[in-house]
């Protein structure tokens, strides 16, 4: 039995966490291939062998960023349908579900982005934070309806994840104006919409997103500009409603300010929170793949999905 994950595991694990690979969506579907090469490569003899294999993979998948919720909700999907009482029929449970999840992503996505579109009129224009791939579903479905958009693209610092959905917006042939994040609140006057992804959707309807997600809100609140959060449910963030907080990523002050820039300015602290919080009377309405919901609303689509609360399958039985 191996003591370590599957080096794909691993790798895959490292990425994340290096933020190689990022974005909610993104991070669930590598989590679900991760474990499903963990699977098929599989050397245990036993089932129960087997099953602590994946539960270690799963936990080293887990532990690498800690706001992102769809990360514990891939793994869920597919621990919960890990069943067979030999090892080949456990290896094909999880090839099924991780497959199985990866095929819902993408169809919740689609789903998503035809309803999102909908509050996209012609000659709209959008501004987005970050880069989402479930709010730009709603632009490149928009624009498959022949409608004409155009966006101002926040840079986003520190990691300038702008640049990707400024590149993603022109692949769709959209016009793109980049803009400094400082720049924001002189823009809203120019745009229809702020359309921007979440990592997690508490109960109450708070989006955490992107740090700078929440100033971009109240100043859009500000302006009048109507704020849309493209979510799908993975996105959702059951052990909210029973009580528990979402713990935000802090990121490593390297991705902000260079060693030599900060010794010359002197004693400082640095810090780097990856997300924030908007409190849902700053958000019109919640976009996901069931529909769209007043942010206030979205406790009966969790409850649906969820019911009271969730497992935490990856711990080992004794720790639970
Ligand atoms: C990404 C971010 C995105 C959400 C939604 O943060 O905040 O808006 O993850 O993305 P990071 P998607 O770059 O730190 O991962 O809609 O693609 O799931």
């Amino acid at each position: 039995m191996g003591t370590t994950p599957h080096p794909a595991v691993e790798r895959a694990a490292a990425d994340i966490a290096s933020m190689e690979v990022r974005g909610a969506a993104t991070i669930a579907a590598a989590a679900a291939d991760a474990l499903r090469t963990q699977a098929r490569e599989s050397t245990a003899e036993t089932p129960e062998a087997f099953r602590v294999e994946l539960r270690l993979a799963a936990r080293t998948l887990h532990e690498t960023r800690p706001t992102a919720v769809s990360l514990p909700n891939a793994l869920r999907y597919v621990l919960q349908r890990t069943t067979g009482t030999t090892v080949e029929a456990l290896r094909e449970s999880v090839v099924v579900a991780a497959t199985e999840f990866e095929t819902r992503l993408d169809r919740a996505q689609d789903t998503l982005g035809r309803i999102g579109a909908n509050r996209l009129q012609d000659g709209d224009t959008v501004m987005t934070h970050c880069h989402s791939t479930d709010a730009l579903a709603c632009v490149e479905a928009a624009v498959a309806q022949g409608k004409s958009i155009s966006a101002v693209v926040k840079e986003t610092r520190p990691r300038n994840q702008g640049h990707i959905t400024a590149k993603a917006l022109r692949e769709m042939g959209v016009p793109v104006t980049l803009v400094v994040d400082n720049a924001a609140r002189r823009y809203l006057d120019d745009v229809d919409h702020v359309l921007v992804g979440a990592d997690a959707i508490a109960a109450d309807g708070s989006v955490v997103n992107k740090i700078g997600t929440s100033g971009l809100a109240v100043m859009a609140r500000e302006r009048g500009v109507p704020i849309m959060v493209a979510a799908q449910s993975l996105k959702l963030h059951p052990a909210t409603m029973t009580g528990h907080t979402i713990e935000i990523e802090m990121r490593d002050e390297a991705e902000i300010i260079g060693e030599a820039e900060r010794r010359d300015i002197g004693d400082i602290s640095v810090e780097n929170p990856a997300f924030d919080v908007t409190p849902p009377r700053y958000v019109d309405a919640i976009v996901t793949e069931s529909g769209q919901f007043p942010p206030e609303s979205i406790v009966l689509l969790m409850r649906e999905l969820f019911g009271d609360g969730v497992d935490e399958p990856w711990l080992d039985p004794g720790d639970r």
